[in-house]
């Protein structure tokens, strides 16, 4: 199969509520959809890359940027299938979150020109995944613990609340005292904490988390290391785990006893799917993390999430949780879960009317050959 050619789609999805985390506050959420067309069909990518490169290096603009320059025409003259289109991308270093649309869109058109469902390919043991819900930092106490009873209502399988200094131990303890023991409650850092924060980590261990996610710096693995030698609740990592060699070495040197598993942060699915296989060889428990997909980006994750390692609740939320309406059909929970798509690749697709609404800008990329390598 050869690729005649990759559409690129800019769209802005408003959200429902804004989302905010300790880099920032978030009203739309700006995406960039990579469809690969050849002539089997064609096929949809997600990037993962926010507008700005706050959560990690990479950008919505510097992802198109690099697409357009480096990966589509890296694909010119490869026989697609899914053992051929990663050699072709990791010829370039970095940028995996725009390797990870691109890879995903190859799959999509490849599995679906085969007739096999993503889940199916990626090794799924499960038709439905338990999800939990990511819940930004608020204004007040009493604004969360009204956003965490909605959650809760609808019948989230786990909580997990953003936190930064000044918005931790009293949240989580609000959260507790007005919703009891039983939910599962873990919280996110986004790296910002440092090793002179260890009192604040300290702090949560009487509230019986199931984890925190990713307090420290991304490179700082032997930080996170001495953290969870001094505070009980299991330290999961996110930003720092970018590949299954990075996986090891934080499990390895005990920086991490859960890994939250995202392809974009990865370098693509199959890449979670080697990150998984380490994690589970070591005993380590994964999740789904979540990057505010649309319904494309949220039917791989589910697929993923669906693998026998995943065995926490992931940030793999109903498309309600952030938007309107949604590209695809929309996600919706139905007893804390959402189903596996069994449909062939991905297993969803854009309603056209809806994404031709969305698109700010699009633009044609020809699969032409060339040397997409002269420097
Ligand atoms: O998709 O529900 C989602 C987002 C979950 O909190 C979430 N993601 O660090 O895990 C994380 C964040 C990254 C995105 S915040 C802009
Ligand atoms: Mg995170």
């Amino acid at each position: 199969m050869r690729l005649d050619g990759v559409e690129l789609y800019r769209i802005a999805m408003p959200l429902v509520s804004p989302f905010r985390t300790s880099f920032g506050v978030q009203t739309t959420r700006d995406v960039l959809l990579v469809r690969a067309v050849t002539g089997e069909g064609d096929g949809w990518g997600e990037c993962v890359a926010m507008s700005a490169p706050l959560y990690s290096a990479e950008y919505v603009d510097a992802a198109a940027d690099v697409i357009i320059r480096f990966l589509v025409p890296a694909l010119a003259g490869v026989d697609l299938d899914v053992t051929t289109v990663r050699p072709a991308l990791d010829r370039f270093k970095g940028h995996s979150m725009a390797k990870a649309a691109v890879e995903m869109a190859v799959l999509d058109v490849v599995l679906r020109a085969r007739g096999v469902p993503l889940a199916a390919h990626l090794g799924a043991v499960r038709t439905t995944v338990d999800c939990g819900v990511s819940v930004g930092v608020m204004d007040t106490v009493p604004e969360l613990l009204d956003a965490v009873g909605g959650y809760l209502d609808e019948g989230y399988k786990r909580i997990k609340l953003k936190i930064e200094p000044g918005w931790d131990v009293e949240p989580v303890r609000a959260v507790r005292e007005r919703f009891g023991d039983d939910v599962a409650l873990q919280v996110d850092a986004n790296t910002a904490y440092t090793l002179a924060d260890v009192a604040t980590m300290v702090a949560l261990d009487p509230f019986d988390l199931l984890l925190i996610e990713q307090p420290l710096p991304e490179d700082d693995l032997l930080g996170h290391a001495e953290l969870a030698k001094q505070v009980d609740t299991p330290i999961c990592l996110d930003e720092s785990i970018t590949s299954a060699n990075v996986a090891r070495a934080a499990i390895e040197l005990g920086a991490a006893q859960i890994v939250n598993i995202k392809a974009g942060r990865v370098g693509g699915y199959l890449s979670a799917v080697e990150v998984h296989d380490a994690c589970a060889s070591r005993g380590i428990p994964v999740w789904c993390g979540g990057m505010l997909e649309t319904g494309l980006g949220r039917a791989a994750n589910v697929a993923l999430a669906a693998m026998p390692n995943f065995t926490l609740p992931g940030d793999t939320s109903a498309s309600r949780r952030y938007f309107a309406r949604d590209v695809t059909e929309p996600f919706e929970l139905v007893n804390g879960t959402l189903a596996v798509p069994t449909e062939p690749g991905i297993g969803v697709r854009p309603h056209p009317d809806v994404l031709a609404e969305l698109t700010e800008d699009k633009r044609w990329i020809p699969g032409m050959a060339g040397d997409s390598t002269a420097l």
